[in-house]
């Protein structure tokens, strides 16, 4: 199968996606890997060199196997997949946590601070990011790393921003196998951040262990998708920057939210969704985040919806990928795309039915693919 809409680069080598970084982001200043400007050409990797630099915690060559996984030529698929293949034992063993919340909510910054005492007590953590928007600068979240300063500079941090460019789908799979690669280089948590502005909360939920909702007060309650369903997926809201004049205004969302919650079908069965008040500028509260977040992981554990729902992610990210791919594969079909002017036409001229018009294309994909 083939991934996301190809360019065609017809590229022969991975492109130096970690050139200046060790977490991918342009000139970061601590990197260990060697800068730009002094590194020979790099030496193509052999899979097993991958495999073992991957297995080894080794950044450089971790950041190089999540640039194998972005790529889209064919060679290349072929050799992550079958990396991904070799390291799936090692995989599974981090705490998955997605945060999304509107722009500016503070999800980065609470990541920061977050990451770093996560660090402090001696855990290894991997920061990735899900945005398929392409409004943002080059693509990517977390591109503005001044939020994440003092965690991208430590060893026991890897960030990695978004995959650029393509449809959710591709970006999805790519974040997803990342994660799977981190967690193979021995990273205990891995935090994905995403903008709640759209569709990616609903990925970034199907892929991680607990979900949170960062909110401000006075943002309105649907723009922070508060009414549009993204609280129902949510393990846990955050009202962010509770802090100087703010803090109180925050204590009243969070009960008022919390009464809301009570209301809703819980996002994981047996647990019961909190609202909390937190601020990254004082460090308030950020340690119950993370004293709830275990809380969780036990609770789940025991109750069995932990592994119920890690056994069916695997199983709807495998079906994701099929539909993604019939409807490229029909869509692109030269029968169908023949067909489709006169279809579209009959159907608007009321000559077809809807469903009639399905059948003609079908017949049309189904009648070449099989001759
Ligand atoms: N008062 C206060 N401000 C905060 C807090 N956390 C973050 N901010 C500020 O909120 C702004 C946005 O923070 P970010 O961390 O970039 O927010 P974000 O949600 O990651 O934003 P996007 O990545 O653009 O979606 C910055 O100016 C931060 O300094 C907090 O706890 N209290
Ligand atoms: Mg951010």
């Amino acid at each position: 199968m083939s991934a996301e809409k190809k360019p065609s680069s017809c590229l022969t080598e991975v492109p130096g996606g970690m050139a200046g970084g060790h977490d991918g982001l342009p000139g970061s200043p601590s990197s260990p890997a060697v800068s730009s400007s002094t590194a020979p050409q790099r030496k193509k990797l052999s899979l097993d060199e991958y495999a073992a630099g991957v297995l080894s915690g080794d950044r450089v060559i971790l950041g190089r196997a999540i640039t194998l996984i972005e790529s889209n030529a064919p060679a290349h698929q072929t050799e992550a997949q079958e990396l991904i293949r070799r390291l799936m034992p090692h995989t599974g063993r981090s705490i998955r946590m997605g945060i999304t919340g509107v722009p500016g909510a503070g999800k980065s910054t609470f990541i920061e601070v977050l990451g770093n005492r996560l660090c402090d007590d001696g855990q290894k953590v991997a920061v990735l990011a899900v945005d398929p928007s392409s409004s943002r600068s080059r693509g990517s979240i977390l591109g503005d790393k001044t939020r994440m300063e003092k965690l991208a500079r430590r060893t026991e941090a890897f960030i990695r921003p978004s995959p650029t460019g393509g449809t959710l789908g591709g970006v999805a799979r790519k974040s997803r196998e990342t994660m799977l690669l981190c967690e193979a280089a021995g990273f205990d948590v891995v935090l994905v951040e995403t903008v709640g502005v759209g569709q990616s909360e609903i990925t970034v939920r199907s892929m991680v262990d607990f979900f949170l909702l960062v909110v401000i007060t006075g943002a309105g309650d649907e723009l922070q998708g508060i009414k549009r369903g993204v609280m129902e997926l949510s393990d846990a809201l955050l009202v962010h920057k509770a802090d100087g004049d703010n803090r109180a205004r925050a204590e009243l969302a969070r009960v008022e939210l919390e009464q809301a919650l009570h209301y809703l079908e819980p996002a994981t069965p047996g647990w019961i969704s909190r609202a909390l008040c937190a601020s990254s500028h004082t460090g308030e509260g950020i340690g119950d985040v993370w004293a709830l977040v275990l809380e969780f992981i036990q609770t789940a554990r025991e109750s069995g919806a932990f592994d119920a729902r890690r056994r069916g992610q695997v199983i709807e990210w495998v079906k994701t990928m099929v539909a993604e791919y019939l409807d490229r594969s029909f869509y692109r079909h030269q029968g169908v795309a023949g067909l489709w002017p006169e279809v579209e036409r009959a159907v608007l001229e009321g000559a077809l039915s809807p469903t009639q018009a399905v059948e003609r294309l079908v017949d049309r994909y189904e009648e070449r693919n099989s001759g």
